[in-house]
C-alpha cells in the first residue's frame, strides 16, 4: 500500500505533519475554542480523580486509571493553541503567556510531568497512591493559573 502511494500525496502528508501549530487554526477564535475545550475536559476528568482522592467519591481503580489516561491525553493538547493573536477575545489567558513564553512552557512542562506521575499513581490500584500524587498535580495547575490566567 505504501509503495503505491503517489509521491505527491506522500509529500503533502509530510508537509501537513510538519506544518507549524498556528496553521492548524484558521482564526484566533478557533485556537481559543480548542484550548478551552481541552482544558475543560482535562478539568472534568481531573475533578473525578480529585473526588476519589478526597473521599467525596468512592475509590474505583478502573475509573481512576481511565480518568488519569484522559487527563494525560488532554494535557498534551492546549499548548499549540496559544497561537499569536489569540490573546484577545473570550479568553482568560494573560498576555504574559506570549511575553514570557519560556516561563509559560516551563510551567506547562512541570504540569505535564506531575500528570505523568499522577497517571502512574492512578494505576497503582490503591487510593493512597492517588492521594499522594493528586496534591502536587493540582499545585502545578494552580501555579500556572496564578501567573498566566486572569482571575
Ligand atoms: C481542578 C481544576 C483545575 C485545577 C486547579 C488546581 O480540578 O479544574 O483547574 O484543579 O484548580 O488548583
Amino acid at each position: 500500500m505504501k509503495k503505491m502511494m503517489p509521491a505527491a500525496f506522500t509529500v503533502c502528508l509530510s508537509l501537513f505533519a510538519l506544518a507549524p501549530a498556528h496553521a492548524q487554526f484558521a482564526k484566533p477564535e478557533e485556537a481559543v475554542k480548542y484550548r478551552k475545550a481541552s482544558f475543560n475536559l482535562m478539568a472534568a476528568h481531573f475533578g473525578r480523580l480529585g473526588a476519589m482522592a478526597s473521599g467525596k467519591a468512592p475509590y474505583d481503580a478502573k475509573a481512576a486509571a481511565e480518568n488519569a489516561d484522559l487527563v494525560a491525553t488532554m494535557a498534551k493538547l492546549p499548548w499549540p493553541a496559544f497561537t499569536e493573536g489569540s490573546d484577545k477575545g473570550e479568553t482568560r489567558a494573560k498576555s504574559e503567556i506570549w511575553k514570557d513564553a519560556a516561563k509559560f512552557k516551563d510551567a506547562s512542562d512541570k504540569m505535564q510531568v506531575e500528570i505523568g506521575k499522577l497517571n502512574v499513581a492512578a494505576k497503582a490500584g490503591n487510593v493512597d497512591a492517588l492521594k499522594v500524587a493528586f496534591g502536587p498535580t493540582a499545585a502545578s495547575c494552580k501555579a500556572c493559573h496564578d501567573t498566566f490566567r486572569k482571575d
